[in-house]
Formats: structure tokens, C-alpha cells, sequence
């Protein structure tokens, strides 16, 4: 039996997704549009419904470009306020739907507009669904003068901070990942290195986790709420 390949995985949440806020779109409604490769097929996928909806709001500069090449108008958040629905992958989501985000260097837009959303739905392909977070080195932006001291800081914590060289934020700001992190409570872990000073953003996602999980898996995308 032929096996379904990761792109075609996330190729079916992408629709899977279009299917599900189509209904709930009318000429007004701007919609929050996350990053990474499962967020672009669901960008091509959404330029079928363009003239349905008024515009998005991007979480990083390629998103908005992919938006716009499409012929789908980018808004500023600011002028926008609450959006119905954010669409965005994740590196790994658990059963409580606490995800970790940021592979793609964008979990700070893409953090403030989840937070903006009344509702977040994650597309991903089968692989990121974990019983428990951390297998995924997890993503910190960083104040780059602060970068050595939220290094401390982690070692402190038990994990081993990597610094991602070359990788500059649409925030002007650089990344550290953290290996070998063992996250048992996302929400208390979620909660303590907010309090680092230099850390602008880490990417546990657990206080505003997603509301709906669309998972692609061999036999079908699984609807998780
Ligand atoms: C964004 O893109 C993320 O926060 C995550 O880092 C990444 C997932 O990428 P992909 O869909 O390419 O696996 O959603």
C-alpha cells in the first residue's frame, strides 16, 4: 500500500483547514495566517477564496509576501484588532493542544497574532503530535546583547542552548534553541521563562494553545479539539 508522503499530509490539513473557515467568511472578515511550509499550501489553497474575505494579517514578512502575490490584501494588525481565526503549523503539539512554535524563526508575530484570535486552529502533519513537548529543540528570540545571559539562564533551567547562527528575526532579533529540554508542565514552564529578562519571545505555546488541531494522518485528517 502506497504511504502518504509529509507533503501530501500537510497539503490535506492545508485544505482541511479552507474547508473548515470558509463557511465563516464574508467581505469583512480578516484572518491571521501563520508560517512555515504547512501555512503556504494553506495560503495557496485560501487564493481560490479571495474575493470571499477582506484580507489577512501575516505572522512574518514571507507569509504577507506569499498573501500578496496571491492578490490577498495584508493588513497591520493594529488596524485590524480581533481576528476571528489564526491558521498556523507548529513544530510539535500535544494532547492538551500546547504546541511548540518558532522552527521557522517567527514565533514572535506569530505569538502576538495568536493572541489576537478568537480562535487558533494548527495544521500538521502527523509527526508533530507528541505525548510530551521538547523533542523539538525549542526556539527563543533574544535581545541580541542578552543572548549569553538567557544562555545562563537555561543551563540553570537544565537545558542546552545552541545559538542559531546567521539567523536575524523580522524583529531585528537572533534565536537560541534548547536542547534536551524536558517540559512537563508547559504552562508553569511557559510562565518561567517569561520572567527572563532579554527573552522577547520563547516558543512554548501553551497559555494560548490551539482550539482546534486539523492532523494529517495516513488514513485521514483527525479533527482534535
Ligand atoms: C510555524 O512554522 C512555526 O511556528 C513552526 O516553527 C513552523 C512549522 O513549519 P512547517 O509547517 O514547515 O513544519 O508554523
Amino acid at each position: 500500500m502506497a504511504t502518504t508522503t509529509q507533503d501530501q499530509l500537510k497539503r490535506a490539513v492545508a485544505r482541511a483547514a479552507v474547508d473548515e473557515i470558509v463557511p465563516l467568511l464574508d467581505r469583512q472578515t480578516v484572518i491571521g495566517v501563520g508560517t512555515g511550509s504547512t501555512a503556504n499550501l494553506f495560503i495557496d489553497e485560501l487564493a481560490a477564496y479571495r474575493h470571499d474575505f477582506d484580507g489577512a494579517v501575516a505572522s512574518s514578512k514571507a507569509s504577507a509576501d506569499r498573501l500578496k502575490q496571491h492578490g490577498i490584501p495584508v493588513y497591520d494588525l493594529n488596524g485590524v484588532g480581533t481576528l476571528p481565526v489564526y491558521v498556523d503549523g507548529a513544530d510539535e503539539i500535544d494532547t492538551e493542544l500546547s504546541m511548540i512554535k518558532g522552527g521557522g524563526a517567527a514565533l514572535t508575530r506569530e505569538k502576538i497574532v495568536a493572541a489576537c484570535a478568537q480562535t487558533f486552529i494548527c495544521i500538521a502533519d502527523g509527526s508533530k503530535y507528541v505525548e510530551r513537548l521538547g523533542g523539538f529543540p525549542l526556539p527563543i528570540e533574544v535581545i541580541p546583547m542578552a543572548r549569553s545571559f538567557v544562555a545562563r539562564e537555561i543551563v540553570k533551567l537544565g537545558g542546552d542552548p545552541m545559538y542559531r547562527e546567521g539567523v536575524v528575526t523580522d524583529n531585528g532579533n537572533q534565536i537560541i534553541d534548547i536542547y534536551n529540554f524536558v517540559i512537563d508542565d508547559p504552562r508553569s514552564m511557559e510562565a518561567t521563562l517569561d520572567q527572563i529578562t532579554g527573552i522577547v519571545t520563547h516558543g512554548i505555546f501553551a497559555r494560548r494553545g490551539a482550539d482546534v488541531l486539523l492532523l494529517g494522518r495516513d488514513d485521514g485528517v483527525a479533527r482534535i479539539t
